[in-house]
């Protein structure tokens, strides 16, 4: 169609929107509309925007853009997280400020993100990087400190030996730096922390309020880790202070044949035999620079050193050795366990490198795992137990805690994984921690009405290059400072905080973003919160999503918020690659969103991230068509533009074929989009086109006026995936924009009714019933309307289902067992 031209269409509009600003959300108290969050994870500005946030802001908008069909009072905000080290990286190479970098790629960005037509309320944009927002993270840190949840501690922390900074747990992916790769050392340094471990039972609990993604639930599960068991005391030989061991099978008790301590833990080095002590140390040396995933690895070979000494085993006074191994960790639990290598794989492992006894306890009818080298964890009878004889396993877990709590030698458990929150971070371009050291007073809190403290501006270039310290350090007229406390000469602390602080409450920020009172105005964030659907990448699906869901915790117990769960609904859209695999610059195989927009333009890269597949899915640049969008646009477009009855024609009137299609395009595209079935519902969009593209060339031509009900229709649709067409189709159609806000056409009822079709039930090959079903029926559906049936239930009696072969619309065959 030639006179279907995309950039001229984008041009236009985007100038027009920019005045009519559709977007932004009212906080108008007479504005009774319901509301609506709808949140994108903001960007990070590295550059401009690429493929990736191409799609995920695509399938963020459908839903805004839906929501704003529907009348609702839609939030849709955007913001940059704009703290981090690439900033400061380019600032070393450039010799400038971090700021200079990061503020100049947030202007090319926010130029893509309007040309984007992304639906944002522009009014409510913010900066992490801003002292005004940063010093609500502040704020923030200060309230935790006086709760508890904020405190510095000595231990041992991830370092990256080329970002010279700690990182969090999360941070370190297979002992690596999830950043930039190198491979993660263990340090010893004072450092602060998040208290998230008090809030463990109530972050797993709370997901079930959570209608997200089943496998991101199960990843923050198992990244919380929560296990049930017992603890249970030990005697050390010549020790006054028994030691305790965590264990989920306490059953096995009677078949502990050794003890292990973890070999970097403060007990170790306690307990070791003098004679022993060389050998430890040279071991303990080499743990010392193993990760924690090195460690857990279940194939590896088991390494450790027998301390000399003994413990008793509290049921029975057996003498077991005791053991120094990397195996156990000394951050879990209590650093030692009681190894029972019958039915506990590393324990045997470890039995069998050194030739400890292996003794079952449980009979679970596999092969003895003392030949078989395969320990057996599995349900069966106790034996060689004492009193604990004849019981199975999972009556005897209670049955024997409760005889250690009579004993008072135990009780029962509950253990986690996670692990506190580390947020120092020894790096210029985050948020300085609000804390003056003072040698008199100790930690001090930078009072209230001094905040921000603010970055040193004057550093730049070299000065932040990493050396072990924070470069803040090197900022001595910032760094020293008068204590608030006693007037003496003091020190500011010179960490920053992890920028996943930053991004756990800007969703909130969003709802006041300028309020100078207190981090969010609490009474805007009753009405906004909690977001009603957060789009975004599955990466996030541990850090963030569980960072974010503490800090909403903690300000619902601050009084603060109303809801305990920020995110109701979470999308997670799956990843842009080119010919089977992930696009980078280093193999070459980047597709450029500026080209693909230049070459097919903003609505056709849209529609082919939204045609592609299911959100969750990724999409193979290889394998879609661009400028087949475009070409469906421009078909789309024209239909609007051979309409020649006037605006307000009764369609009643028009073709009634064409009019059940639209109405039925109407129905199904409603439950589709609702499902976040996307892909589908364009290709509703697809048929409605190509109908009323059929009357149109059949003589009735433009003027019947169902061709204008279903080419408004369509326009309103495709307002959700490709705006400035849809806008463009509005016009032509002679009608005002926005078409964004034009409103979601309903289906009429009468239009929908489709001719039946008679399904035959068969139950065990007789058939038992006829059902008068849509033609269209879904396998699911029709399933389920045969099993209700009356006919069939009574037919089945109490035999139950064996199988259901569903041929819909046709046939139901039911198998009973
Ligand atoms: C004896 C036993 C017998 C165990 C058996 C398991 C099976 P989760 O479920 O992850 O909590 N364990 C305890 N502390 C440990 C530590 N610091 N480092 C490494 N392993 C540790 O795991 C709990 C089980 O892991 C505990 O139960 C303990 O081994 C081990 F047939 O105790 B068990
Ligand atoms: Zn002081």
């Amino acid at each position: 169609d030639e006179n279907f031209d995309p950039r001229a269409i984008q041009d236009k509009w985007q100038a027009r929107w920019e005045e009519l600003n559709p977007f932004a959300a009212s906080e108008d108290p007479a504005d009774e509309r319901p509301r609506r969050y709808a949140l994108d994870m903001f960007p990070y500005p590295s550059g401009d925007l690429h493929m990736g946030h191409a799609e995920a802001y695509a399938i963020g908008d459908v839903s805004a853009r839906y929501w704003n069909q529907h009348g609702f009072n839609v939030l849709h905000p955007i913001g940059w997280d704009s703290f981090g080290l690439p900033a400061e990286n380019a600032a070393i190479k450039r010799n400038s400020h971090p700021s200079e970098w990061t503020y100049a790629n947030i202007e090319t960005q926010a130029d893509s993100f309007h040309r984007y037509a992304t639906s944002f309320d522009w009014s409510r944009r913010l900066h992490t990087s801003d002292p005004e927002y940063y010093r609500w993270n502040q704020w923030l840190f200060l309230r935790f400190y006086e709760r508890g949840l904020a405190y510095r501690q000595g231990g041992k922390v991830n370092w990256c030996p080329n970002d010279q900074t700690v990182l969090a747990n999360e941070q370190v992916v297979a002992g690596h730096c999830e950043r930039c790769g190198a491979l993660v050392e263990k340090r010893v340094l004072t450092q602060w922390y998040f208290k998230i471990t008090e809030y463990a039972d109530r972050l797993l609990t709370d997901m079930e309020q959570l209608d997200w993604p089943e496998r991101v639930l199960l990843m923050q599960r198992n990244w919380i880790g929560r296990s049930e068991g017992a603890d249970v005391a030990f005697q050390i030989e010549g020790r006054d202070e028994p030691v305790t061991v965590y264990t989920t099978r306490p059953d096995t008790l009677y078949g502990a044949t050794f003890f292990v301590v973890a070999a970097d833990a403060a007990l170790a080095e306690e307990i070791c035999a003098p004679e022993r002590r060389a050998e430890f140390e040279a071991y303990r040396e080499t743990v010392q620079r193993e990760t924690e995933v090195d460690r857990l690895a279940a194939d590896r070979d088991k390494t450790g050193v027998f301390l000399g000494r003994h413990a008793v085993n509290p049921v029975n006074g057996e003498r077991i050795p005791i053991w120094a191994s990397d195996y156990v960790l000394a951050e879990y639990g209590h650093g030692a366990i009681m190894a029972v290598p019958a039915h506990d794989q590393r324990d045997l492992d470890f039995a069998r490198t050194f030739d400890l006894p292996v003794r079952v306890v449980v009979h679970t009818g596999d092969a003895d795992p003392g030949e078989s080298g395969v320990a057996t964890p599995g349900e069966g009878e106790l034996v060689n137990s004492g009193p604990l004889d004849g019981l199975t396993k999972t009556s005897a877990i209670p049955r024997i805690t409760e005889m250690l709590e009579e004993k008072g030698l135990g009780k029962a458990a509950v253990n986690y994984r996670l692990r506190d929150w580390l947020i120092s971070r020894q790096r210029f371009w985050g948020t300085p921690i609000p804390i003056i050291h003072c040698e008199g007073c100790g930690e001090v809190p930078v009072p209230d009405e001094q905040l921000p403290v603010r970055l040193p501006e004057d550093l730049r270039g070299a000065d932040l290059a990493p050396r072990g310290v924070s470069p803040l350090a090197a900022a001595a007229a910032w760094v020293n400072v008068e204590c608030p406390k006693c007037g003496g000469p003091a020190k500011r602390d010179t960490d920053t905080m992890d920028t996943f602080v930053d991004s756990s409450w800007y969703f909130i920020r969003y709802c006041s973003p300028d309020y100078a009172e207190g981090p969010f105005d609490v009474e805007k964030a009753r009405q906004w919160m909690p977001v009603d659907q957060y789009t975004g990448g599955v990466e996030h699906a541990i850090l963030h999503l569980l960072y974010a869901r503490f800090f909403t915790k903690v300000l619902y117990d601050m009084g603060m918020l109303d809801c305990v769960e920020p995110f109701t609904r979470l999308v997670n859209q799956g990843q842009v690659i080119l010919n089977g695999s992930a696009m980078s610059k280093t193999t070459g195989n980047l597709v450029d969103l500026g080209e693909q927009i230049a070459a097919y333009g903003v609505d056709a890269v849209r529609l082919t991230m939204i045609f592609s597949g299911p959100p969750e899915d990724d999409i193979d640049w290889a394998d879609v068509s661009p400028s087949g969008a475009m070409k469906f646009l421009a078909r789309a477009h024209r239909v609007a533009a051979d309409v020649t009855s006037a605006p307000g024609a009764a369609a009643s009137a028009g073709d009634v074929e064409l009019r059940k299609v639209t109405h039925r395009t109407i129905d199904e595209v409603t439950r589709l989009v609702e499902a976040h079935r996307y892909n589908v519902a364009v290709a509703r969009m697809m048929e409605l086109t190509s109908a009323a593209r059929k009357v149109i060339d059949s003589g009735a031509g433009g003027g019947d006026p169902a061709v204008r009900e279903a080419a408004e229709t369509l326009a309103v649709m495709l307002s959700l995936v490709a705006p400035y067409t849809a806008e463009e189709m509005w016009e032509r159609l002679g009608r005002e924009a926005s078409v964004a806000k034009a409103g979601w056409p309903t289906a009429e009822p009468a239009l929908l009714v489709q001719e039946s079709v008679t399904c035959v039930v068969q139950v065990a090959g007789k058939v038992r019933d006829r059902l008068e079903v849509p033609p269209n029926i879904g396998q699911d559906e029709l399933e389920r309307m045969a099993l209700a049936s009356q006919k069939v239930r009574s037919a089945l009696g109490d035999r139950g289902i064996r199988k259901v072969v569903v041929r819909a619309p046709k046939i139901v065959n039911i198998v009973p067992a």
